[in-house]
């Protein structure tokens, strides 16, 4: 994953403290018997100091990728997670710092030369190198934040990619764990789900992924928030299908109409095939006692679903349904017969 190579990004004490400790070091081998050797002595340490500040600056901003050239997913991604201009933005500043560093640096390497207290002059050099690698220390600290955020994006593969949605709480995660290498988590409150993560299963000898995402609410993009657009990345960019899971039986904590109004709002954005599965419906069984087709039915949805109604209907719980799901899943996508293989 492009975002996984970045180092933690030190801040301008660890920098400054570890550049000084160096050049200080390399003082103290040297003999000075001499006004001269003495200014060699500063001007040496000077540099060394310098030196490693600007590498390690450059450093900084080598690790982060051109986000020109990265997918598109990873980069509206980072742009979600962190903001891609902010991200510029705070790459500028430090690169900034690295390069004025190595002006000072010359500067009074020059001035050295026309003084007789080369200390003094080295002091000084110092003094305007600890405030530019002071002034960058929030933009430092900024990007620390950002590359620990972005480097817990999962690694998305080309593989034949199906991807979930629905309300928060309606089991998608609960999918993803029965049919794939995926453990997310499961708990019975909304928004369990924080980011994105990708499972593997196969058909015959082709790997796939699955993709767990966020559960969504039924509101309007600029009101959605940074975890809700992960979700809607992923669903923009990723899936060759989309799993759209709905817990007719409420106990998610959102009604059923909600999560249609939800469902009509990705079928009008979203361009992919896509398959709607109502979840949970062993509760359904145990509420009514009746199969759980004529459950769902039950529930009075079908006819609320533009189309045919559900496409699906089973239980994340007892499994009950599961394997039908993929199985018409993974036939969308034109992937042969599925077998419940899942890919370690
Ligand atoms: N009775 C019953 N409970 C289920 C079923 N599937 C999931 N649950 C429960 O519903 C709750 C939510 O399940 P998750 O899989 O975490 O749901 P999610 O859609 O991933 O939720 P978010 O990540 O919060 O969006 C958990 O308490 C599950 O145990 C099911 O088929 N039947
Ligand atoms: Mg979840």
């Amino acid at each position: 994953m492009i975002f996984e190579k970045i180092h933690t990004i030190p801040t301008s004490e660890e920098l400054l403290d570890k550049a000084f400790r160096k050049a200080s070091r390399a003082r103290k081998g040297k003999t000075i018997r001499s006004e001269y050797s003495r200014r060699r002595a500063e001007e040496s340490m000077l540099l060394t100091a310098a030196n490693i500040l600007s590498d390690n600056l450059a450093n900084v901003v080598r690790q982060f990728p051109s986000f020109d050239n990265i997918p598109e997913f990873y980069r509206e991604l980072a742009d979600i997670l962190v903001g891609v201009d902010a991200l510029r933005t705070n790459i500028a500043s430090v690169q900034w710092a690295g390069e004025k560093i190595h002006e000072v640096a010359r500067l009074h390497v020059g001035k050295m030369r026309h003084s007789d207290d080369s200390v003094a002059v080295r002091k000084a050099a110092y003094g305007r190198i600890s405030s530019i690698v002071n002034d960058v220390d929030k933009n430092l600290r900024l990007l620390n934040e950002a590359r620990n955020k972005l480097r817990k994006l999962p690694a998305v593969g080309m593989e034949p990619t199906i991807v979930i949605a629905g309300y928060p709480n309606v089991g998608k995660s609960s999918f993803v764990a029965l049919v794939s290498s995926a453990s997310p988590e499961v708990a019975s409150y909304p928004f369990t789900t924080k980011g994105l993560a990708v499972g593997h299963f196969k058909v015959g000898s082709t790997r796939c992924q699955i993709v767990d995402t966020p559960g969504l609410l039924d509101r309007p993009l600029g009101q959605r928030n940074e975890i809700e657009m992960q979700a809607i990345s992923a669903l923009r960019h990723l899936g060759d299908v989309l799993l759209f899971i709905v817990d007719p039986s409420g106990t998610c904590g959102y009604e059923p109409d909600k999560q249609m109004r939800l469902l009509d709002e990705v079928r009008e954005h979203i361009e992919m095939p896509m398959l709607v599965a109502a979840n949970k419906v062993d509760l359904l069984v145990a509420d009514n006692k009746v199969e759980p087709l004529v459950a769902a039915n039950k529930v009075g949805m079908l006819d609320k679903i533009p189309g045919n109604g559900f496409d699906a209907v089973m239980s994340t719980l007892t499994g009950e349904g599961v394997d039908d799901v993929m199985g018409r899943l993974v036939s969308m996508m034109d992937m042969g017969k599925y077998d419940g293989t899942i890919d370690k």
